[in-house]
């Protein structure tokens, strides 16, 4: 299945779901509530034909690129979602630091690569929408003054990374941010619903240094019915809608 402009503009709405919603170029398997079962991501066609954004970026360069290395994300993350679903199995998860690093790098790296195709058009892509330019120049002041931070942010990321501009729906606003390597260690796009703090102010006073004792006994007050109405909130479009197989 291939992504189209459609898709990077529904991704872009500004409502806080939509961001989070509308983003579904990869893969084909669908479980019942819509999600991609694990290990069955499949790499995005490019949006355009390879040469297409001659002379900026040359055609070997997008062949490489799209063909060894994001393919490469999308053959690590199924990896990592297939290990991470075997240790589910066995319960044994000595392990399980790697596979979730690898989950992060990888599932990073190809959502992020998806990304970047649908951000890139041959000949330029036209004017933001009023409603996007309004965003930019409230969290921004100008298209100017967002295109300068965008420029000066990514090319000052240390080592290998990116250069994001994202929409944060708790913050309601746009904010341009570095990403070093792809991850550290998140999935981006990934919008939190339940959280455990294991900063040691969070337990020592109690439990000193058995984090894991405190992480068991939190597990009995975790708030399902809050998290549940989050998850609501942000997969709700998703649930309803039907992907096209390939
Ligand atoms: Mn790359």
């Amino acid at each position: 299945m291939k992504s189209t402009r459609r898709d990077f503009l529904s991704f872009m709405g500004i409502t806080g779901t939509a961001v989070l919603a509308g983003f579904a170029n990869t893969g084909i398997a669908e479980t019942e509530s819509g999600g991609f079962r694990p290990g069955e991501h499949t790499l995005p066609e490019l949006p355009y034909p390879y040469d297409a954004l001659e002379p900026v970026l040359s055609t070997s360069i997008l062949e490489i690129h799209h063909d060894k290395h994001h393919a490469g994300y999308v053959k690590g993350l199924n990896r990592a979602e297939m290990k991470l679903a075997e240790m589910r199995e066995t319960g044994d998860y000595s392990m399980i630091t790697h596979w979730e690093r690898e989950l992060a790098f990888h599932g990073s790296g190809h959502y992020l690569h998806s990304l970047y195709w649908d951000s890139l058009s041959p000949g330029g892509g036209g004017e933001p929408s009023l409603n996007f330019l309004k965003a930019i120049n409230e969290s921004f002041g100008s298209m100017t003054h967002l295109q300068k931070q965008l420029a000066a942010a990514s090319g000052a990321v240390e080592a290998s990374g990116w250069g994001v501009l994202a929409y944060h729906p708790w913050m309601r606003r746009l904010v341009v941010l570095q990403d070093e390597k792809h991850q550290n260690l998140t999935i981006w796009g990934a919008a939190p619903i339940l959280v455990i703090d294991v900063w040691e102010h969070a337990y020592y006073l109690q439990y000193e240094n058995r984090r894991m004792e405190y992480i068991e006994n939190l597990m009995g007050i975790l708030d399902w019915e809050g998290a549940s109405k989050r998850y609501e909130a942000l997969s709700g479009s998703n649930r309803n809608r039907k992907r096209q197989s390939p």
